[in-house]
């Protein structure tokens, strides 16, 4: 558990939780059997969120809840990715932190600097399931290859999803301030990414995922 939900697999630093901080729990099971499951759910130390920490968990809700209706059989994950970055793109947009056009915007990777990591993955006898023998073999294949775009690259699973797969949906929002700082230095992305509003959100973390 963390209250600085932006650094990723956080570990154990007996915070205290204070008043107007969200707080975070990335955390699992396994059964005698060995299968394994993971979540990670958010939650606001005064117990009702501010009005700023409710807009941007509705967001990461909205993506969560596109992800999980668009599963089928049939449907490449990594489609799965791309319409949860364009809610998210698109959530963001609306709260006047990015703007353009939302499918120029996730093509370009831009929405990364605030969904930098992949919407999910398989889970069964490992919690990123068959994880040691290698993504490259169970999330990809030929002719389906790892992208190397930033956010993007670390989807874990990109096929398509057959019946009898059980993935998990987790997408996330992040104000990271030292990935807008260099972005922002490097200029990056500037047609999409509204930088000055940026300055009320940072450190402010993932939401529902
Ligand atoms: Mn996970």
């Amino acid at each position: 558990m963390t209250i600085n939900g932006q650094v990723l697999h956080n570990h154990d630093h007996h915070n205290i939780l204070k008043s107007g901080q969200l707080v975070l729990a990335d955390m699992g099971a396994e059964t005698a059997m060995h299968y394994a499951a993971d979540i990670t759910r958010t939650w606001p130390v005064d117990g009702s969120f501010t009005q700023q920490q409710k807009e941007i968990y509705q967001i990461v809700l909205d993506a969560q809840l596109a992800g999980i209706a668009a599963m089928r059989p049939g449907l490449r994950n990594l489609d799965a990715h791309l319409l949860a970055a364009k809610v998210i793109t698109n959530g963001l947009k609306s709260l006047g932190l990015m703007q353009g056009d939302t499918d120029e915007i996730v093509h370009s990777g831009a929405h990364a600097l605030f969904f930098p990591h992949g919407l999910g993955h398989m889970i069964g006898l490992d919690v990123h399931d068959m994880e040691d023998l290698g993504e490259k073999y169970t999330g990809y294949h030929e002719g389906l290859e790892r992208s190397t775009q930033f956010g993007l690259k670390s989807l874990r699973m990109a096929r398509t999803l057959e019946p009898g797969f059980v993935m998990t949906i987790e997408p996330g929002i992040y104000f990271i301030p030292e990935l807008i700082d260099r972005w922002q230095q490097e200029g990056r992305f500037t047609q999409y990414i509204n930088y000055p509003a940026l300055a009320a959100y940072r450190g402010f973390f993932r939401s529902a995922d």
